[in-house]
């Protein structure tokens, strides 16, 4: 059970380490005070129907009430620690896990968990002016669920720094607070970070790619030889499952109503389909285009030494990685990449530990595919031919072997004249922004009911009604 007596709710027995307690404390109102400044903007006086931890086991861990989100009781929750757990690949396979940093990687750890907390605020800030146009109560319950446990997850990564890290832990955890999504002076670390999230189909589109990466990484780091950061992701990933559950249902009840609106009125370009208040399908592709491809860069470069230096040193192992049946070394084995070679992109083999920043990203690609198929039902049942695809992976890329490329969605090398012809159809233009927020001027407040150009969900949060009020003003 999580003790929620304390100011700092935890399960790792905060009040026996005094030091890191005040530490901690001393922390929190910098912490809060960025929740107001970078969180949800005019929110803190609403009360939210919020589900919060109470437990860190698998089945029934949350409790469901209102809360006022300044209030939330953010904290520290690790998966319990099972006494046999081993270090499970690279150099020092078969070594009991580490409950304290080894020295020698010290930095490169800290690195790491910098990075993965840098991505947790950075999409909150993103997020934070959506509130103000939501399309339904439910919906906005939804994005203010994810905005605190993406707070919990900085709580997450701060802890470790904290507890693990000393004095450069603490900096750390202070810049933390300081980076800012898009700022041009001290921007967040990775670049999808910084990008804006200007509507809510660029949300449901973030919960569903970019979120994915968070549980990609997030199971990579739960591999971790380093204990503490194994349990913590672990349990984060919990919480992963419903930011991407928002991001996927939230594209498909789009479609959905689309879909509806363009049979009831047969129409089918573009500019018809808008003149009904809903949401083009070129314009969802073209949407699906740029969030699919910021997201897989965040997987880092094809054939990376870092990537190599994390999994040999046990720091951060393969998808999985305790699954595979191999000999979790990979001293010998090979493993494909791209590159573009004249006009072609050609197939590489690589050292295996090179190339593990792509093997990730092709697990990442393999579940997307699934969602998209998923996508592209809610199309058919509707009985329009239309198809999402996913563009080719090297489509708009700025990071790894096809960065300085000119690729088309269906993987043709172009020239950079003739790639910037087609940016427009291939990637959301200042006027399909302006058309997808012209829908999105003032929010809908009313309980059980949905903006026209979304359906609303199939069941409510935690067993409510769809007509239940999950956001209460005040
Ligand atoms: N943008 O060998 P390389 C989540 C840098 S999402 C800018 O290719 P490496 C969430 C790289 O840092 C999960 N820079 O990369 C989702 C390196 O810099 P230095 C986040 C980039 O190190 C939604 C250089 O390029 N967690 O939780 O193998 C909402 C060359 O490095 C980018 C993690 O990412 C980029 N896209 O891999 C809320 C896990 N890509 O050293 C939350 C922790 C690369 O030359 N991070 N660079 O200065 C990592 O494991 C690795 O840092 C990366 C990069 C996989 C990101
Ligand atoms: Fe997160
Ligand atoms: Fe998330």
């Amino acid at each position: 059970m999580i003790d929620y007596t304390e100011k700092i709710p935890n399960n790792v027995d905060l009040g026996r380490d005094r030091v890191l307690q005040r530490a901690l404390e001393h922390w929190q109102p910098a912490y809060m005070s960025w929740w107001y400044d970078a969180g949800p903007t005019e929110s803190h006086n609403y009360e939210v129907y919020l589900r919060t931890a109470i437990t860190v086991e698998p089945d029934g861990w949350a409790k469901f009430g209102y809360v006022r989100m300044p209030e939330y009781r953010w904290g520290i929750f690790l998966q319990p620690r099972s006494a046999e757990r081993a270090v499970n690949f690279g150099t020092h396979k078969g070594d009991p896990a580490w409950q304290e940093v080894p020295g020698e990687y010290r930095s490169t750890l800290r690195r790491v968990i910098v990075t993965q907390g840098d991505t947790e605020p950075a999409s909150v800030e993103q997020q934070r002016m959506l509130g103000m146009c939501c399309p339904s109560l439910y919906d906005l319950r939804n994005i203010f669920q994810v905005n605190v446990e993406e707070g919990r997850h900085l709580w997450a990564m701060v802890y470790l720094l904290h507890r693990y890290f000393g004095r450069d832990g603490r900096e750390e955890a202070e810049a933390l607070l300081e980076r800012r999504s898009g700022d041009v002076d001290n921007p967040r670390i990775l670049g999808a970070f910084n990008e804006p999230t200007p509507d809510w189909l660029a949300f449901y589109m973030f919960t569903f790619f970019t979120d994915r990466d968070g549980k990609f990484q997030l199971s990579a780091l739960a591999e971790s030889g380093f204990d503490p950061l194994a349990r913590t992701c672990r349990f984060m990933l919990t919480e992963e499952a419903h930011h991407m559950f928002v991001g996927e249902t939230g594209v498909s009840r789009i479609l959905q109503r689309t879909c509806e609106v363009m049979r009831e009125h047969k129409v089918e370009t573009p500019g018809d389909v808008r003149a009904l208040g809903v949401i083009d399908l070129e314009t969802m592709q073209k949407y699906l285009n740029f969030h699919y491809s910021v997201t897989i860069d965040l997987f880092g470069s094809d054939a990376s030494s870092n990537a190599a230096t994390y999994y040999t040193t046990g720091l951060k192992g393969r998808y999985d990685e305790t699954k595979i049946e191999d000999d979790h070394v990979l001293a010998d084995e090979v493993y494909p990449v791209f590159e573009v070679v004249g006009n072609k992109i050609v197939e590489k083999k690589v050292p295996a530990l090179t190339a593990l920043n792509e093997r990730l990203r092709d697990d990442y690609i393999h579940e997307i595919q699934a969602g998209v198929d998923r996508w592209n039902r809610v199309i058919e049942n509707a009985g329009i031919s239309f198809r999402l695809r996913l563009p080719h992976k090297g489509f708009h890329r700025a990071i790894g072997n096809f960065a300085g490329h000119f690729i088309s969605p269906h993987g043709e090398v172009l020239t950079k004249e003739a790639w910037h012809n087609h940016e427009r159809d291939w990637l959301p233009a200042p006027e399909d922004h302006v058309f997808v927020q012209s829908l999105m001027t003032g929010r809908v407040v009313e309980p059980g009911k949905f903006a026209n150009w979304i359906a609303p969900p199939i069941r409510g949060i935690n067993g409510q009604p769809l007509n239940f009020e999950y956001v209460r003003f005040n």
